[in-house]
């Protein structure tokens, strides 16, 4: 079972790395936070990739980028058959489907001037869709990433979205000048200009219309120093979200009982997730990420037994789980609101043209249709589209028709 799954995520690096696969599958999960805090040791947990992992800050000088897995439960049960995963894999009926995480190095308060590795940082995060905040919980880490004891994380947790609020300000604040001027001259499109001039940040114009009605800005052309913060932090609110992992929670759960109430913290041990991925890999214990629970399968000498002991009663007795998989999922399913739909070409047999069994499962937005799906699976299957099946109720549906979750859709195309 073990050597399936490592043969399989082989595979589904290899595919994610081709060209079509990756234009196609653009999100991006950034994983941030000030040095020290177990960033790496959570992208590594995601991902079993190989980065450096060390108690002093800076470690990670450039940002890398890995392959994690977001779960949720396989349509093969709803349906009772046995799939062949080609993009993904399945096992005990949870579908894990690829997702792209950057672990980006330690962001220090004054980085939108250029403190610590400063733009370098926040240049590895234009490009995410999403921000999953490492905290050390356990107040442990001080702001520049080095041991100390009883820091209060709230500054962490308002320093990052002020500092990310500055760098938008700072991007907009340069190039506002340009904007106006061209507006007033030449009479462009408000929203237009701003989503050309934003483009780099990920930012589109539905997202530059909802930041200008969020900030109170429409119809208002002169916009005031205020006008400018107010909507950089709309438009950073929109773009990137931020999910606050509460990490090294093993180590100290007061300040956690003392945030949960105020903020949104899913607390977690990325050191226990990476343990147990590891002694999964290595076949000592039978374990699925997200469980909340492991089976040894034996082979531990008493060290071992006392770690997974003890990560079993202090960690996942306690929360239900490490909470890294949790927080991916949250980020996936949640902030971004991404649903699973299964496009198959036989619509009796659920398979592909290789008679592979559910073969893909693909995130799509909220809202997507049918047409959306095909020109996900490719510009080609867009072009060619004439109609699709619903394979839960056979019934055909139009272009316009919007997916739900869990749907498996054959979708008919032109000859
Ligand atoms: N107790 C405990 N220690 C952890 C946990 N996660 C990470 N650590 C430790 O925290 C230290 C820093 O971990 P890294 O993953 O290198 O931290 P980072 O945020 O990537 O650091 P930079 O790359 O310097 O920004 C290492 O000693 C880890 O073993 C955890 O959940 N619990
Ligand atoms: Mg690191």
């Amino acid at each position: 079972m073990v050597g399936d799954i490592r043969r399989i995520s082989a595979h589904v690096n290899l595919r994610l790395s081709a060209p079509q696969q990756r234009s196609s599958d653009r999100m991006e999960i950034g994983i941030v936070g000030k040095p020290n805090v177990g960033k790496s040791t959570f992208f590594r947990a995601l991902t079993l990739a190989d980065v450096e992992i060390a108690s002093f800050p800076f470690t990670t000088i450039q940002a890398n980028i890995g392959v994690g897995q977001v779960r949720t439960d396989c349509v093969c049960r709803d349906f009772n058959v046995d799939c062949n995963p080609q993009n993904s894999y399945c096992i005990d009926r949870q579908r894990f489907i690829p997702v792209k995480v950057i672990d980006v190095a330690g962001l220090v308060p004054g980085a939108h001037m250029g403190k610590g590795l400063g733009n370098q940082f926040l240049d590895d995060l234009r490009r995410a869709d999403v921000l999953i905040h490492v905290v050390d919980i356990s107040g442990r880490t001080d702001d520049r990433g080095n041991s100390t004891e009883g820091y209060d994380p709230e500054f962490d947790i308002k320093f990052l979205e002020e500092e990310i609020d500055l760098w938008f300000y700072g991007i907009l604040k340069r190039n506002w000048a340009k904007i106006s001027g061209r507006i007033r001259h030449t009479h462009k499109d408000l929203v237009k200009e701003l989503a050309k001039q934003l483009s780099g940040l990920e930012v589109d114009e539905v997202d530059v219309k909802e930041a200008i009605n969020k900030a109170e800005l429409e119809g208002k052309l002169d916009w005031s120093d205020d006008d400018l913060r107010n909507f950089s932090i709309k438009l950073r609110e929109i773009s990137k979200p931020i999910l606050i992992c509460g990490n090294k929670i093993d180590l100290d759960t007061k300040n956690f009982d003392r945030l949960k109430e105020k903020y949104e913290i899913i607390p977690a041990c990325s050191e226990a997730e990476l343990a147990i991925r590891r002694a999964e890999k290595s076949d000592l214990i039978r374990y699925l990420p997200g469980d909340s629970d492991f089976e040894i399968l034996g082979g531990i000498n008493e060290k071992q037994r006392n770690a997974l002991d003890f990560i079993k009663r202090n960690i996942l007795d306690k929360f239900g789980s490490t909470g890294v998989q949790k927080c991916l999922n949250t980020a996936v399913f949640d902030i971004l609101k991404q649903i699973v739909v299964y496009p198959v070409e036989n619509e009796n047999k659920l398979t592909d043209s290789k008679g592979n069994v559910l073969p893909d499962a693909y995130l799509l937005p909220e809202g997507s249709t049918a047409l959306d799906l095909a020109y996900k699976i490719h510009t080609d299957i867009g072009d060619r589209f004439i109609g699709a099946v619903d394979c839960r109720t056979r019934k055909k549906i139009g272009k316009d028709h919007v997916l739900k979750n869990n749907d498996v859709i054959k979708i008919l195309v032109r000859k």
